[in-house]
């Protein structure tokens, strides 16, 4: 029988950044310019790597701060994060921030937390431009050096980089190859700390199947 392993991605952002909208994305081909506000989702889908079942929870959250108990509970239990903001909105950015604050107070093992950053609406940059990229990387590797942590602008909308960003977050947490990120990383290793204190947690929120990919090669 084919070894199990379990990842729990937690996607954490401000309101209208597009958090739901790059799970859609990537999970089902969609998008849509209608806004619907998310309280929580959790989706689910299998990958065959080869002899090893990698089964991901993705955790699509609420932009705001009214549900501090499940809030709470969502980085407590998280294996990487997705933290998005809107490269249209610097107080979006801002919210990237406190959200790392929040996951740096909650979580002892912070650093060892696979992150990536996602500038989402790259589409609108050009003309509405709030955020720089390189404002963006400096924060990360200037005052957090030690992190394993990856900038990356994307757009749901015309699907630029939506995969990348999970083929990242699973890259930092050694269960695809690195590749061309040249970060001397390596595929297949090792959990990070953060999936073995989690491992066995349970998810309270309802469940949302995504279809198994029959090709196990979606990600
Ligand atoms: N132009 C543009 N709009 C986007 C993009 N992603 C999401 N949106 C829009 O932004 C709004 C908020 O998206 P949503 O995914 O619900 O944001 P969430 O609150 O972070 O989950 C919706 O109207 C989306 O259609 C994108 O890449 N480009
Ligand atoms: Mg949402």
């Amino acid at each position: 029988m084919a070894d199990l392993e379990r990842i729990r991605l937690v996607i954490l952002g401000g309101a209208g950044v597009g958090k739901s909208s790059i799970i859609k994305r990537f999970l089902f081909k969609t998008y849509t310019d209608k806004y619907r506000a998310t309280v929580e989702d959790l989706f689910n889908r299998e990958y065959d790597l080869g002899g090893v079942t990698l089964k991901v929870d993705i955790l699509d959250t609420s932009g705001d701060m009214q549900f501090p108990a499940m809030r709470r509970l969502s980085i407590a239990t998280a294996h990487a994060f997705m933290l998005v903001y809107a490269s249209t909105s610097a107080s979006s950015f801002h919210c990237v921030k406190q959200c790392f604050e929040e996951i740096r107070e909650q979580r002892a093992d912070f650093q060892d937390i696979p992150i990536v950053i996602a500038g989402n609406k790259s589409d609108l940059a050009n003309t509405q431009r709030e955020v720089r990229l390189e404002e963006v990387t400096d924060w990360v590797y200037c005052e957090l050096p030690r992190l394993r942590a990856k900038v990356l602008e994307c757009s749901a909308k015309e699907n630029q980089h939506v995969s990348d960003l999970f083929k990242t977050l699973l890259s930092l947490s050694r269960f695809l190859p690195v590749g061309s990120n040249n970060d001397g990383t390596t595929g297949l290793k090792r959990r990070s700390s953060a999936y073995v204190s989690a491992t066995s947690s349970r998810s309270r929120q309802s469940v949302r199947k995504g279809v198994r990919p029959t090709n196990g090669s979606a990600i």
